[in-house]
């Protein structure tokens, strides 16, 4: 059986969270959030428990971890978070929606997060603390670097890597067979025809390069 879990953020995604991980029966002892005056408050009937140090009462062979902390930019808060307790000894739960459809040879790594009404095709890796955000869809052989986050609405075709730590915002489309670079950030409705390179900021369509 699986230990059950904390939720460490109390805001918008770590409600969307705790309600894939109601529905997938998963046992939630509670949510930790450092903002005081979150104390007491619920989520879905779900306790904020405290801040993280709180965590200090919950041994690590006891719980499993969930990131609720979200992202709009490049995920370094995320980041920062999960590393910060993987340090500690903890080990983070995968959370993936019981309505996602997902190829049964895909890799989910560590802590990875496949929201409500996703589809991942055969072949494909997803990094560890990566979200795959709602309704996103992720076509065969991606690569998913860790951290990044696949905002609502993306599409990405077949045969995609996307560096770690790249956030690829609402409903941008990436055609097949393209490379984006670590740390890179596509704008929202962006059309990515072309490699991106590291740290690279592209909006648009088709998608321009605003920074490298
Ligand atoms: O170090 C921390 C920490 N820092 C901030 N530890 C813990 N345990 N929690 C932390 N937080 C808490 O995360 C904040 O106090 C706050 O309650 C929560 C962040 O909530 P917010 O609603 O501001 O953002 P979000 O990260 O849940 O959602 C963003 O990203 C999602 C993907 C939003 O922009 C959403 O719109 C978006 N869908």
């Amino acid at each position: 059986m699986s230990l059950p879990v904390i939720v460490l953020g109390a805001g918008g995604h770590a409600k969307v969270l705790i309600e894939a991980l109601l529905a997938s029966s998963a046992v939630i002892t509670g949510i930790v959030d450092p903002d005081q005056t979150l104390l007491g408050r619920k989520l879905f009937g779900v306790p904020v428990l405290g801040g993280d140090e709180v965590l200090s009462e919950f041994p690590s062979s006891e719980v499993l971890l969930v990131n609720g902390l979200g992202s709009i930019g490049l995920p370094i808060r995320r980041r920062k978070l999960f590393e910060k307790f993987i340090n500690l000894g903890y080990n983070f739960s995968t959370v993936v929606h019981p309505s996602a459809i997902v190829a049964s040879d895909v890799t989910l790594c560590d802590g990875s997060q496949i929201m409500a009404g996703v589809v991942i095709q055969p072949g494909t890796r997803i990094g560890s603390n990566v979200l795959i955000n709602t309704m996103a869809s992720v076509d065969h052989d991606c690569f998913i670097g860790d951290h990044t986050h696949v905002a609502p609405g993306v599409t990405l075709s077949g045969s995609i890597t996307v560096g770690a730590l790249s956030h690829i915002g609402t409903g941008a489309t990436v055609i097949q067979g393209i490379c984006i670079g670590e740390g890179s950030l596509v704008g929202a409705g962006a059309l990515v025809l072309r490699d991106l390179p590291s740290g690279a900021t592209a909006v648009g369509v088709p998608a321009r390069l605003i920074r490298k």
